[in-house]
């Protein structure tokens, strides 16, 4: 059994306003989709974010049919999730369209039933739940979704849904695998909130390549991400150059994130093939004078090739500081394809603003601000509500990614404010019975049906807060 994983492929991007970049996100789709075919796998999985936003333009999803039609003519299936950038909460999406063409299958919870060659449901509260099995591969999946509507509580969706299969399909960042990545401060899950019992994790989100073997994470299969298809992101250059204040040349070197791809997936073993890709450059330029700076600026120049994009970092201490108007007509005549200038040059006597950060902000401003520096898409409105609204149930923390309150701290407070009536005692016996059994790693989720609830029917729409 092979089968191609593929994730955030970002389909009607236009990076920078600039309509050839609209282009290379379709090529990229194109060629890892034409090598998975000629690879003859059995399936392809397309991890979230295929396209930048939930409502693609006639021209993306034009795109998206005509490279989707590929493997169709193979008679290849090809299994899809929602990411954060094109799920909807709307009753039908573009998934749906894609779906009914039959060039893709989703996996996920769903309000109908989905039975066919591939597909097999199980109704779960109001939902069922779809899958696929290829053979005998059973392929799980579940689109994306924010930590506050997972882990509710000591409810776990996820191992609730989930108790093993052969891969499951996920479009959010485990804390394990985001080192040095956007989501490290902000990541969706703990290595210890996922399911085990899965003999590969397909995963999309983190735009650059990991994997985390079991050997490091106690886990059945490998956790994986291909990264998303093409650079989205400066971090994922493909060139460095740095000039440095001090240096007599400037040094270029490779990015380490900078190769981009997909998996081909054999025995559950990632392999990474690579697709071509515009050479994308981040140069940082420093100098104690604006002179300088624009002669280390051209020199640079000459060292990035014609069709690169680069984004260029001006940095150093110069008096009265710089105009951004200055350095923008700079390479004009360079003949790169884009090119932009980023200041982060300083006059003189300005607060160092690590002291500002370290000293001045508690904890949950400085989250705070980290989430409102995210791009609106990457961070929607409706998502921050629910975060804000987290954040206040719990008396706004003052750590970040804090464990939710127990249960039983919960029914504390609660003997403080009220009187304390049976039922409430009740509870809390429970919970601490069940808090001792997930201790022995035996997480029981089902038995929380049986606690006393609210006159409200139980149901996984309320365990998502209503949004699915
Ligand atoms: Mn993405």
């Amino acid at each position: 059994m092979k089968f191609a994983h593929i994730a955030d492929v970002h389909l009607g991007r236009e990076q920078f306003n600039q309509p050839f970049r609209y282009d290379d996100y379709v090529k990229a789709f194109r060629e890892a989709v034409e090598k998975a075919v000629s690879e003859r796998v059995d399936f392809i999985l397309i991890a979230g974010d295929l396209f930048h936003v939930s409502r693609p333009s006639p021209k993306a999803l034009r795109d998206a049919v005509e490279i989707l039609e590929i493997p169709r003519k193979k008679e290849i299936p090809v299994f899809a999730i929602e990411g954060n950038h094109d799920k909807t909460i709307r009753e039908a999406s573009v998934f749906d369209l894609l779906e009914h063409l039959g060039l893709i299958r989703t996996l996920g919870l769903r309000r109908e039933e989905k039975r066919d060659e591939f597909l097999r449901s199980k109704r779960v509260a109001d939902r069922y739940l779809v899958w696929a099995e290829v053979g005998d591969t059973r392929i799980y999946g579940l689109r994306h979704h924010t930590r506050w509507q997972l882990i509710r509580g000591n409810t776990n969706v996820l191992k609730a849904l989930f108790r093993g299969g052969d891969i499951l399909m996920l479009h959010q960042a485990v804390d394990y695998l985001a080192k040095d990545t956007p989501y490290q401060d902000a990541f969706d899950l703990k290595l210890s909130e996922l399911p085990d019992g899965f003999s590969y994790y397909a995963f999309g989100h983190i735009h650059v390549r990991r994997v985390a073997e079991p050997e490091q994470t106690g886990l059945r299969g490998s956790i994986a991400y291909p990264g998303s298809l093409e650079r989205t992101d400066v971090r994922e250059a493909s060139h460095l150059i740095i000039y440095g204040e001090r240096d007599k040349r400037p040094k270029v070197k490779e990015n380490r994130d900078g190769p981009k791809g997909f998996y081909i997936v054999e025995d559950f073993q990632p392999e990474f093939v690579e697709v071509k890709t515009r050479p994308f450059y981040r140069v940082t330029v420093s100098a104690s004078s604006k002179a300088e700076l624009k002669r280390k600026v051209e020199e640079v120049a000459g060292l990035i090739p014609k069709e690169a994009v680069a984004i260029i970092y001006l940095e150093g201490t110069v008096k009265g500081g710089i105009s951004l108007a200055e350095f923008n007509d700079l390479l004009k005549g360079s003949g790169i394809a884009y090119y932009a200038f980023r200041s982060r040059v300083t006059g003189e006597a300005i607060i160092s603003k690590e002291l500002v950060g370290e000293e001045v902000l508690t904890d949950w401003e400085k989250e705070l601000l980290l989430h409102l520096r995210e791009e609106p898409k990457k961070f929607p409105l409706d998502e921050f509500m629910d975060w804000l609204l987290e954040k206040y149930r719990q008396g706004v923390p003052s750590k970040m990614n804090v464990r939710l309150p127990k249960p039983a701290e919960e029914s504390k407070k609660l003997e403080k404010t009220e009187e304390i009536k049976p039922i409430v005692a009740e509870k809390t016996k429970e919970t601490e019975k069940k808090e001792e059994k997930e201790k022995a790693g035996k997480p029981k989720v089902e038995k929380k049906e049986k606690r006393p609830r609210p006159a409200k029917p139980s149901s996984l729409d309320a365990w998502l807060g209503g949004k699915i």
